[in-house]
């Protein structure tokens, strides 16, 4: 993640001023009490609230536009057909795709991840063949390669990871990359533990070898400006509702060659040229990849949310989840008995503080900060080969989003006080 290290007195773009009221003010989840308390929302990685804009849209697109996208001549349709387009044209600019028709609509990033391995893996991989992991992925990008590897005969190999959490890139020049490897796919940023990856050096040693690379972009785009083509990996997922838009809608980005050479991903309607007794013929990309009616309201309200944090500015965003990280590290880390996980350096890490409080389990952590108002997540994360790593069966986590405050952080330490208190 490129880091602005300007301070706050200096202007960084032409964005507006980061105004945390009032951007407060545009979640109204934000304004309940919860068990008696203001509510403290720190389960950002998992999923995040929604801005009244995006909301706002939703409900005028079911009140006036609704209808069925590509297939009316009638107005509605048409208005539909134009906003769910535009939608995908305000994804492509928010992740620096030039070309709109490279935005696959998807459910999400385990659907974009499980697209790539259908529509690519099956007709690229063979025995012999080897798939590079990272043993930081969350199970979305771990599992579809297993049932990949499993059709196939491919091999699954993983990037190790050090003791902070991060990944072991010198064993990518002795030979975990090689002449073998088909396909290198890794995380943006680790849900669990929230470490950065370097994603242009493991890009570069995949292409140095003609492997193709995914980027789980699930914890990425959300945090940072991201720009694909710079990036120059082969394909980027992200998940619309962990940045503000609904569940249900996320995007897959790939390079036109390898989308235009991939085999669809489902059979059905809209995604075919012709249809004749025996076989078809399919519609160009993106809509090759689109079987079906889509999730259009989701595509439109994800269009929504992009445009509120365009609005904002991400570089304004950064710089705020920078300042509450660089407190919530040290007011977390300063709570006696909490271990905090991952890179020590917080130029390598994302907003998420992942951590165990003594003896008490993380379950029983979320579950009093719960009393108190607080959410945050207590589990493994969907990431067990971290939790496996590090030795542990969970942690707690608190992962933070733009709206989210300093006060909320201090809830947060008066509630590991708390936890400390019935533990003692
Ligand atoms: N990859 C990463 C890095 C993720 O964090 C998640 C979701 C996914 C993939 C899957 O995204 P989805 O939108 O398709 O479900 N992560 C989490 C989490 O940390 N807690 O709940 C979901």
């Amino acid at each position: 993640m490129t880091r602005s290290t300007s301070t706050s007195a200096e202007p960084r773009s032409a964005a507006p001023a980061f105004d945390l009221d009032r951007i407060r003010a545009d979640f109204p989840a934000l304004r309940q009490e919860v068990h008696g308390r203001p509510l403290v929302y720190l389960d950002n990685a998992a999923t995040s609230q929604k801005p009244q804009s995006v909301l706002d849209v939703i409900e005028r697109y079911y009140e006036q536009d609704n209808a069925n996208v590509h297939r009316g001549i009638h107005e509605l349709s048409r208005r539909a057909t134009v906003a769910y387009e535009e939608a995908r044209k305000k994804v492509a600019a928010w992740i620096g795709a030039s070309n709109p028709a490279q935005i696959v609509w998807t459910r999400g990033t385990t659907d974009a991840i499980n697209l790539v391995a259908h529509a690519w893996g099956l007709d690229h991989l063979g025995e012999g063949d080897e798939i590079l992991l990272t043993v930081l992925e969350h199970h979305s990008n771990i599992v579809p390669w297993q049932i990949l590897a499993g059709r196939t005969g491919a091999r699954l190999r993983y990037v190790e990871l050090d003791e902070q959490g991060r990944l072991v890139l010198d064993d990518l020049e002795t030979g975990l990359v090689n002449e073998r490897t088909r396909l290198v796919t890794v995380s943006h940023v680790s849900n669990a533990l929230g470490t950065v990856n370097p994603l242009p050096r493991i890009i570069e040693a995949a292409h140095a070898v003609g492997a193709i690379v995914l980027v789980d972009g699930a914890q990425g785009a959300v945090h940072t400006k991201v720009d694909v083509e710079s990036l120059g990996a082969d394909f980027y997922a992200l998940s619309g509702h962990k940045m503000c838009g609904p569940t249900g809608i996320g995007a897959l980005w790939g390079r036109r060659e390898l989308l235009e050479t991939m085999a669809p991903y489902q059979g059905g309607g809209e995604m075919i040229h012709v249809v004749d007794r025996d076989a078809s013929s399919w519609a160009a990309v993106p809509h090759k990849f689109e079987a079906g009616t889509p999730n259009i309201v989701g595509a439109i309200g994800l269009g929504a949310a992009v445009d509120y944090l365009s609005g904002i500015g991400m570089e304004a965003v950064e710089a705020h989840e920078r300042d509450l990280l660089a407190y919530a590290l040290d007011r977390v880390g300063s709570v006696p008995g909490v271990r905090i996980f991952g890179p020590e350096s917080q130029d390598e890490r994302s907003a998420v503080v992942s951590f165990t409080l003594g003896d008490a389990h993380p379950h029983d952590i979320s579950t009093i900060l719960d009393t108190e108002g607080i959410a945050v997540r207590a589990g493994h994360h969907c990431a067990q080969l971290v939790m496996k790593h590090f030795d542990v069966s969970a942690t707690a986590r608190a992962s933070f989003y733009l709206y989210n405050t300093k006060d909320e952080v201090d809830r947060l330490v008066e509630g590991l006080d708390e936890v400390r208190r019935i533990f003692a």
